[in-house]
């Protein structure tokens, strides 16, 4: 049995919604490691919230996050680094596990890698952001080999990094309620924040005439509010960021899910959430989602940015049957192929000597 540390993610408690689908990748991956019967310790910041997991709370101020960031913005630390502080933690006791899995995506962790005695699996959750990052990404993987894994081979490709493990993503199908007749609802669900593009969906709703439900992290408030004042008449409600049980509840009624990704989503968790309640993914073509749905069969890939192209999709949702969009979840997404993947790519690490550079 492996015996593996998770440090998470430095932006916020786990919980909150503010460290976004990473969150529920790290939650369903270390819930199903558990049931595998291996030893996991999740290290995390003060205030994280996940039901029966055994966690280690760090005290410290959140990084900032790297979206909101230019491609040049030089790396900052805070006074009393959260991230320091976590990985300071893990150095004091990595002696004790086989492997240390980082789920930050931020320079320090990957800068770590060969001050460590231990050997640690660095899980990329975006695609390329800042120099920096693709440098430290970049330079690990290449005196790492197999050691840098991404969602999906879209997301792999902004780094321009081919050899590395593609693990997709996964959820727990149980938690999930497959719904055969919708309400005249759509969905949209993240991060409020620019990179989402939510505009582009709250105009298509407008001119579809078909009430929008947006739920998740309000993340940036100027930005939702300029949405509002932009789209005064929009038939939209903001249910803010429910737990996974309210929001499939909410989710499994809608007609489809609208995904309008700006950036190149690494995968786009939301996607396969839409799905395992029979829910029609309409998706710009770009990134993780365009990996996901299956165009005419489980949803509709649109040409990015095109609100237009949103549209015309809505139209053409009565072609959809929503029963393969569960089926698509059971076949592909399922958390036990996610453990099955994860429990391989650590295996592999642990089993390559470490490189000594
Ligand atoms: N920013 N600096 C930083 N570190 C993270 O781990 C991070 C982030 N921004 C967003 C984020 N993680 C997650 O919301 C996404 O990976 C899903």
């Amino acid at each position: 049995m492996l015996k593996l540390l998770f440090v998470s993610t430095p932006v916020g408690p786990l919980g909150t919604g503010v460290g976004g689908g990473v969150e529920l990748s790290l939650f369903n991956i270390a819930q199903e490691m558990l049931r595998r019967g291996h030893t996991v310790q999740i290290v995390a910041p003060i205030g994280s919230k996940f039901p029966q997991l055994p966690i280690v709370e760090i005290p410290g101020n959140v990084q900032i996050i790297a979206q909101s960031q230019e491609r040049n913005t030089p790396i900052m630390m805070p006074d009393n680094s959260l991230l320091a502080n976590m990985w300071e933690y893990a150095r004091q006791v990595q002696n004790e596990y086989d492997l240390i899995v980082n789920f930050a995506y931020d320079w320090l962790p990957l800068y770590l890698t060969p001050f460590f005695g231990v050997a640690i699996a660095h899980f990329i959750s975006m695609g390329s952001l800042s120099e920096a990052m693709d440098e430290i990404v970049t330079k690990v993987a290449s005196d790492f080999p197999g050691t840098i894994g991404f969602y999906t081979p879209s997301q792999a490709a902004t780094f321009n990094l081919q050899q590395c493990p593609c693990l997709s993503s996964g959820i727990d199908l149980s938690l999930y309620q497959f719904c055969p007749e919708p309400e005249n609802y759509l969905a949209w669900l993240g991060r409020i924040a620019p990179e989402k593009a939510l505009e582009d969906a709250v105009e298509a709703a407008q001119i579809a005439n078909t009430p929008l439900k947006i739920m998740g992290k309000m993340q940036d408030e100027d930005y939702w509010q300029q949405i509002c004042q932009n789209y005064p008449d929009a038939p939209i409600e903001y249910l803010g960021f429910l737990s996974t049980t309210d929001m499939q509840q909410q989710l499994r009624q809608c007609k489809a899910l609208l995904m309008t990704p700006r950036w190149v989503e690494a995968f786009g968790n939301v996607a396969i959430e839409a799905l395992a309640c029979g829910v029609p993914v309409i998706s710009y073509q770009r990134g993780g989602p365009a990996e996901i749905v299956q165009d005419g069969k489980t949803g509709f890939l649109v040409e990015p940015d095109s609100v237009a192209g949103l549209v015309e999709a809505i139209a053409n949702l009565s072609k959809i049957d929503r029963y393969t969009c569960r089926q698509s979840a059971e076949t592909e997404y399922s958390v036990e192929a996610l453990g099955d993947r994860f429990e391989q790519w650590f295996r592999d690490i642990i089993n390559t000597p470490v490189a000594q550079v």
